[in-house]
């Protein structure tokens, strides 16, 4: 035998040892896209969530009493309902001459009088039931894991129990909209347990027929302990329904008590579906019964597997378009509580990442075609009187919500924002004449399920007036990426168009400068009150007014408007740089160094807007420093999240990622009394509480670390900008298909610190700027082409 052929056999023999060592042992946790724990969930935020953008469901993972509490997103108190409050654009000029006399507080209290929503709150997001599962003999156990895979959206339990192995697996389908529970035991009919259904609300009955439990009820009226003075908040006129059936082979289902006994089972399957009434925010006309009938008899006759097989293909579609990998080692193979614990001491850069694929996770349960927005928890809620009323607070929230949508490759998730956005153009149309007595629309800081738009809670940060023009940057940025021009005319355009008449009217001469144009009544959301001329409402009309400029020169419509907007654009109160070197909120120099809110409104043009860069205006970017380090590095999550994105932009990645530390804190743990700002053991961001605002605003972060397209050339071409903010903390990693503006999918590798490879696929054909460290490679591209370049071609 030669030396090569011995080698060979050798070579042969341990693969052989190896492919044995793993198809004999059980296959060891992937653990790079899995949220994993050795415990059932103690409380709801270590709940594992799953949802198919529609219906969503928090799986706590008990053995012998396991919960599952739901959710449908439609379920809201209230009914459809106008908001405006009649006679108030009679006020309006007043409030700014009390303002400009310096008369805070008259002003606000005239606010409070005259201007405010009726009434003063919007209506609440509500849970809709929970699943009780009671398995007899299950409570002790042994063997237990839970997880949540991310790479196939499938939750699942198991342990053994006296020598059984015992199994859930629980997905949310979008294909065959339902939540499915498969439970199986590894001998045959060892399976036996029991099933119900319950509700919070107090007006619901339970049934049982065939193999069906029916939970059927009306949503309870906004509730009485949160009502702000100003009452009368519309009843509750949303009815739903859901029906769990069971199906299991050769088992004997009883009905006990409105439950399903189930007895001497292999393996069962339980599909649930619901629905209510709601069909749009002006419309609750259909028949919760008659959509459950629908979607069950649709579901008729499927095998787990093919309801399984059609989730994964819908799910991957949409979730494997980006891969990341920023190394990993012992410590990520730990449980995820355990990572979360010490990842501020720890090198686990692998938690990152999983951090920012649950981003996209949550996205996809959330948020899709046709679905409602993701709200302040996503679409899971277990609470009749959730946290700001779980609903659309768009002074930062709603919006941070949709910041990972384009970026990271999940483009069509951001429909049901676009959507929201254009309902509330229409409804906000109402406001700005009732309110303003101008043409357009306008919304003010909150929305909810019925589309209000007028000021809510208190003249003092409810009278804030671009919540909707921010929200128009979501339409335009689905243009930049996907250059779809019958988008742009047919949804974007309307609405930007409408959006900036309201406000080319509503600008008004600063009586100190009177060359500038300012806003108010308004202010900086959610700090130092109603005043005139906060800089973040001058950011984002600058911005809707250049985004609705261009579109306009795009389509070639409304030339005349464009030249209004253009002159009105030049004379908008520019920013300014305060006495400690500052970015100041407001037009008048009164920041307090020591402030530490939570809201960094005026740094808007750094992000999400694109007015400040340290490249194209450095003086400004250092005074957006100077804020940040008034401001400090930590906050509530969304807070911090934000702040992640501004380090980014400001191109420090290493400061970024003290953020991104701050971030991935345990919000429990038992030394302190309250939670904190950080993660919950399911690694839902906590505010706290759960909000999932910090969830999307860290993914967006970590990709604002790597990839950056929103400044452009003299022509107006993007530059995509690689590994502008890398942190030192990730020296290596790959990653894939995260998007740039003008339609391209990048792909990059690097290696401590530095960029190896960089792979651009061109989408459309535009130009394209790659620049790295300085570098730019500038060249013409083809559609549906891809572009590879090494460290050295820079
Ligand atoms: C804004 C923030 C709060 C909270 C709420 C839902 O009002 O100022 O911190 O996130 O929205």
């Amino acid at each position: 035998m030669n030396k090569l052929c011995s080698f060979g056999l050798l070579f042969l023999f341990l693969m052989l040892f190896a492919c044995q060592k793993t198809t004999s042992n059980k296959k060891p946790l992937d653990t790079s896209l899995v949220l994993w724990y050795n415990n059932p969930a103690n409380d709801w935020t270590e709940a594992l969530p799953v949802g198919n953008g529609r219906l969503g469901a928090m799986v706590y993972g008990n053995t012998s009493d396991e919960l599952i509490q739901f959710n449908e997103e439609t379920l809201w108190t209230g009914q459809p309902h106008d908001y405006a409050h009649e006679g108030a654009s009679k006020y309006f000029a007043k409030l700014r001459e009390l303002l400009w006399a310096g008369k805070q507080d008259e002003a606000e209290e005239l606010g409070n009088a005259e201007f405010m929503s009726q009434p003063l709150g919007q209506l609440n997001y509500q849970p809709f039931g929970n699943i009780l599962l009671s398995f007899p003999n299950h409570e002790n156990s042994s063997n237990y894991t839970r997880k949540l895979n991310l790479e196939d959206a499938i939750t699942s339990v198991s342990y053994t129990v006296n020598e059984v192995a015992y199994k859930r697996e629980i997905f949310a389908s979008n294909p065959d909209q339902a939540i499915i529970v498969h439970l199986e035991a590894s001998e045959s009919e060892a399976l036996e347990f029991s099933v119900g259904l319950n509700s919070p609300h107090s007006d619901f009955e339970i049934s049982t027929e065939d193999n069906t439990v029916v939970l059927k009820g009306k949503a309870n009226n906004y509730p009485k302990e949160k009502i702000r003075a100003g009452g009368n908040y519309p009843e509750s006129k949303i009815r739903f329904e859901a029906c769990l059936k069971i199906v299991a082979e050769g088992a004997q289902i009883t009905q006990e008590n409105n439950k399903l006994k189930v007895e001497n089972a292999s393996n069962a399957t339980l599909i649930l579906v619901g629905a209510t009434n709601f069909v749009n925010y002006q419309d609750i006309s259909a028949d919760p019964s008659e959509r459950c009938n629908n979607y069950l008899k649709a579901l008729d006759g499927k095998s787990y597997h093919t309801l399984k097989e059609a989730h994964l293909a819908d799910y991957k579609n949409l979730f494997s378009r980006v891969h990341i990998d920023l190394g990993s080692g012992e410590l990520s193979n730990r449980p995820t509580n355990e990572r979360l614990a010490t990842f501020s001491e720890d090198n686990d850069p692998s938690l990152v990442a999983l951090l920012f694929q649950y981003g996209r996770y949550l996205l996809i349960s959330s948020s899709r075609e046709g679905t409602q927005p993701a709200n302040l928890q996503g679409i899971w809620n277990a609470e009749l009187a959730p946290s700001w009323d779980s609903k659309y607070t768009i002074n930062i929230n709603t919006e941070m919500n949709y910041w990972p949508a384009e970026i990271t490759n999940l483009s069509e998730l951001a429909d049901p924002v676009m959507k929201l956005t254009e309902e509330l153009a229409l409804t906000g149309k109402s406001i700005a004449k009732e309110h303003y007595n101008l043409n357009g629309w306008v919304a003010h800081h909150n929305t909810d399920i019925w589309r209000g738009a007028a000021p809510i809670n208190n003249a003092n940060h409810g009278i804030w007036p671009t919540g909707g023009a921010w929200l128009c940057q979501n339409l335009w940025w689905h243009y930049q990426f996907s250059g779809d021009k019958d988008f742009l005319a047919t949804r974007a355009y309307p609405v930007l168009k409408s959006a900036s008449e309201f406000f080319v009217d509503y600008l008004v001469p600063d009586p100190g400068n009177p060359e500038w144009l300012v806003s108010g009544p308004s202010n900086s959301p959610e700090n130092g009150g109603l005043v005139m001329a906060p800089t973040m409402d001058h950011q984002i009309i600058r911005n809707l007014f250049s985004n609705t400029i261009e579109a306009a020169e795009l389509l070639a419509v409304d030339k005349d408007f464009v030249e209004k907007l253009k002159e009105k654009r030049a004379k908008i109160a520019p920013n300014q740089i305060g006495q400690y070197g500052q970015l100041q909120e407001w037009l008048v120099d009164i920041d307090d160094p020591k402030n530490e809110h939570r809201h960094v409104s005026h740094l808007w043009g750094l992000h999400p807007g694109n007015e400040i860069h340290p490249l194209t205006t450095p003086e400004l970017a250092e005074a957006c420093k100077v804020t940040l380090s008034h401001r400090g590095d930590e906050g509530t999550g969304w807070s911090r999240a934000w702040k992640i994105n501004f380090w980014a932009r400001l191109l420090d990645g290493d400061h970024a990622f003290i953020i991104l530390k701050n971030l991935i804190l345990p919000a429990r743990t038992p030394k302190l009394n309250t939670d904190r700002g950080g993660l919950y053991n399911n690694l839902f961001d906590a505010h706290p509480p759960f909000q999932i605002d910090g969830n999307f605003g860290a993914t967006s972060g970590i990709a604002e670390m790597l990839v950056q397209s929103h400044l452009r050339d003299a022509s107006g071409d993007f530059y995509l900008d690689i590994l502008p903010a890398l942190p030192n903390a990730l020296p290596n990693g790959t990653i894939s298909g995260l998007k740039g503006r003008g339609g391209f999918e990048i792909s990059l590798v690097w290696k401590e610190g530095q960029l190896l490879k960089v792979e651009v696929r061109s989408l459309l054909g535009n130009k394209l700027n790659l620049r790295y460290q300085g570098k730019l490679i500038s060249q013409a591209t083809e559609a549906n082409t891809t572009y590879s370049f090494s460290a050295t071609d820079f």
